[in-house]
């Protein structure tokens, strides 16, 4: 449409009629004038329409909610006693002088007015195509989109190269049993759980690497931070001096996506009522034998020696941190060897623990990774151990015959991540199409 201006230009075209078109928001008539907003990609406007335009009022007292109209009007200064500072248009309002409909809508099932909008997930996840065009939730979107953006923005300023990982595996790279099998042609595959493997093999060709590809995981669990399929943001990189880079170049992503979130979404963050968390300087790290130390001290439970942090545990750890150094993020590393995948490297004082690692925040695992075995005879020993079928990943081995420098990565979810820095109850409120035990598009038990 060549001669539509956007909304967000009308404050600069005062005094001058020109042409808008949009979805209506909502419609109030007052007297004899009707008041609607319009509402395009980039934001909203009040529109009036005078009692002295016979045919617009005419027309402007039959439209509805999310009719598609284009609009033309006069942009005239709203009066003082009207002016809503701060908010985009909030100086500025729309004399309508001329409506075309160029779309209808059916009655809306439900309330989608900014003030009235107030749904239980399953009734938003279930409306999912009209509950989109509500503010709040593309606000979400609009963060997540950040996120991702400038994940890719940070691995490219600091030399890693963005490669593509297939979807279709023939072995299983992160172990358990959270792994969809699918049949191919006459054989069994399984959807990657994680481009691990992959990326890996490209690191050792290029460097520093890293990818957003989807992952698939069959949690079985229905949990408010599970889905079963995954943006996962993956990180690679070579020549590392020990696992420690690995951490600060996670910590370093972390930081730059904040800042870019601060930068670009402070109107979103404010609809959402959302507080970023904190990370100062340096991320305090501590080994898991420490963090269970820490939990013993401050909350009198004893979590010495078990394998892993429970869910109350990253909860208290959290905690603790927050109160002692008002970090909302907290490292742990050092976990027992034999329950993390095969491909983790072992801690040479210590073998029994590894040098992987995980990044916590506000209660909740954010991001794993750590570094990683290089050498191929101790790769070998752990395939073994590990009850691996070298065949299945033989062309992973294959990469690290050739020589290949100490290296690690890391990876994190775009769901989990945008759902921690939002302040989200439920993981899905962060997917636009979630897909869980329970749900692909529509429920499952329907
Ligand atoms: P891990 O299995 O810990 O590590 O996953 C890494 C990150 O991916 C996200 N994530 C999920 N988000 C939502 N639903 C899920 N079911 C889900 N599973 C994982 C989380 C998590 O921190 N290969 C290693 C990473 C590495 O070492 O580089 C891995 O997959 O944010």
């Amino acid at each position: 449409m060549r001669d539509r201006i956007y909304i967000k230009d009308l404050k600069d075209n005062v005094g001058k009629e020109i042409i808008i078109a949009g979805w209506v928001d909502v419609r109030r008539d007052q007297g004899k004038m009707v008041f609607f907003d319009m509402r395009d990609m980039t934001g909203r406007v009040q529109c009036v329409a005078l009692p002295s335009r016979a045919e617009v009022i005419e027309k402007a007292k039959k439209i509805r909610p999310e009719w598609v109209l284009k609009i033309t009007g006069l942009v005239n200064k709203r009066p003082p006693k009207n002016v809503k500072a701060g908010v985009l248009n909030g100086e500025v309002e729309l004399e309508v002088t001329g409506v075309e409909v160029l779309a209808e809508a059916e009655p809306l099932p439900f309330d989608m007015s900014e003030a009235g909008y107030n749904l239980e997930l399953t009734t938003e996840l279930d409306n999912r195509a009209l509950v989109l065009r509500h503010p709040k939730v593309q606000a979400v979107f609009k963060v997540q989109e950040t996120i991702i953006d400038s994940f890719r923005q940070f691995m490219k300023q600091n030399m890693f190269f963005e490669f593509q990982s297939p979807s279709i595996t023939p072995a299983v790279a992160e172990g358990g049993s959270e792994v969809f099998k699918i049949d191919y042609f006459d054989k069994k595959a399984f959807l990657t759980q994680s481009p691990q493997l992959y990326k890996q093999i490209v690191m050792t060709a290029f460097e520093r690497v890293f990818s957003v590809n989807k992952i698939f995981r069959a949690e079985p669990s229905a949990t408010t931070r599970h889905l079963t399929e995954v943006v996962s943001l993956d990180a690679e990189m070579a020549f590392i001096d020990g696992w420690e880079d690995v951490r600060d170049m996670a910590e370093g992503t972390v930081k730059f996506i904040l800042e870019k979130i601060k930068e670009k979404n402070a109107g979103e963050l404010v609809l959402l009522k959302a507080e970023l968390p904190v990370m100062i300087e340096k991320t305090p790290t501590f080994s898991l034998q420490e963090a269970q130390q820490k939990i013993f001290d401050n909350f009198a439970r004893d979590v010495r020696g078990e394998k892993d942090l429970n869910p109350q545990d990253e909860r208290e750890l959290c905690e603790i941190v927050k109160k002692e150094t008002g970090s909302d993020f907290v490292f742990v590393y050092g976990y027992p060897t034999i329950k993390k995948p095969f491909y983790v490297y072992p801690n040479p004082k210590n073998p029994e623990f590894n040098e992987g690692m995980d990044l916590l925040c506000r209660g909740l695992e954010w991001l794993s990774g750590g570094r990683r075995i290089n050498k191929y005879d101790q790769l070998m020993e752990h395939v073994k151990l590990w009850k691996m079928d070298p065949q299945k990943i033989k062309m992973f081995l294959e990469a690290f015959k050739y020589g290949v420098p100490p290296e690690g990565g890391f990876a994190f979810g775009a769901e989990r991540i945008t759902m921690q820095l939002l302040g989200l109850k439920n993981i899905r409120e962060a997917c636009m199409f979630p897909r869980d035990m329970e749900r692909i598009d529509e429920r499952l038990s329907e």
